[in-house]
């Protein structure tokens, strides 16, 4: 039995679900259409703005470097991007709720296992808070929201990932250190960010996120897997297993 390990911390997209594939770019689209814009992001435009994390600020950096819009002042700009995003999380939300996103393998499992181990769950997202509470809402049971004791989301942080603000927050407000702590990700902009708080990572590679230097993981996966689906193993020492649990968990911390 571990005596470090205490609490699990998960991003959101990308790692609970394939939300940028499924959910964040359609309603992104849906949003340029929605406000008259004759903006189309297909993958191979969205895949290389992942770089930026925030919906806000893709729109920003698109609007003004991209198109090359122009703006009276700041305060124009910044109304554009908060309407325009405004419609894409009505979109994404409304998506999420509806059940169209399906959590991705072994993570509900890993979730309820872990709760009842005793370990502590917290979130650690750049998306908006609304789209977390719709998925979780969505596809984990009644009061399942309440399973994350901390949940750190886009608003709440200036320097977003790969800056470690967010993951210093959640162990801040959990009262941990990084070594009782276990980071999940997907991508290379969360990897860094959860490396640099110096957490130990799990990285399951997402849609987006096949091409990104993933090198710092702890342990690469193509995703947690189930008894019936076992993993692949891209990288790291999986300890023998061919689905991912909490005594793996406890291994990956206890290794270090
Ligand atoms: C992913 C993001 C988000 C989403 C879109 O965050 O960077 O910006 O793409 O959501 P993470 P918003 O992987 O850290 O969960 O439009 O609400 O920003
Ligand atoms: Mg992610």
């Amino acid at each position: 039995m571990s005596k470090s390990l205490k609490a699990l911390i998960f991003d959101v997209d990308g790692t609970l679900a394939e939300t940028e594939h499924s959910c964040h770019r359609v309603s992104f689209n849906l949003a340029f259409a929605e406000a008259g814009l004759d903006w189309h992001w297909d993958e191979n435009i969205y895949g290389p703005m992942l770089a930026i994390t925030n919906g806000k600020a893709r729109i920003r950096q698109y609007a003004t470097e991209v198109k090359q819009m122009a703006f009276d002042s700041p305060a124009a700009l910044k109304q554009f991007v908060n309407e325009v995003h405004a419609i894409k999380t009505r979109h994404s939300v409304r998506m999420l709720a509806d059940g169209l996103i399906s959590l991705r393998p072994g993570v509900a499992r890993l979730l309820t296992e872990a709760r009842q181990q005793g370990l502590r769950l917290a979130l650690a997202t750049t998306t908006t808070k609304v789209n977390a509470l719709a998925l979780l809402e969505a596809t984990l049971p009644p009061g399942g929201v309440n399973w994350f004791e901390v949940m750190a989301t886009g608003e709440m942080f200036e320097n977003r990932k790969p800056a470690p603000d967010v993951y210093r927050y959640v162990m801040e407000q959990l009262g941990l250190t990084a070594g009782q702590c276990l980071a999940f990700e997907d991508s290379w902009p969360g990897l860094t960010s959860a490396r640099r708080a110096n957490l130990r990572t799990v990285v399951t590679v997402a849609h987006y996120t096949r091409n990104d230097d993933l090198s710092g993981a702890t342990l690469l996966l193509n995703h947690l897997g189930e008894p019936d689906k076992p993993f692949t193993v891209l990288a790291g020492n999986a300890h023998g297993k061919t689905y991912f649990d909490v005594a793996l968990a406890r291994r990956l911390v206890d290794a270090a």
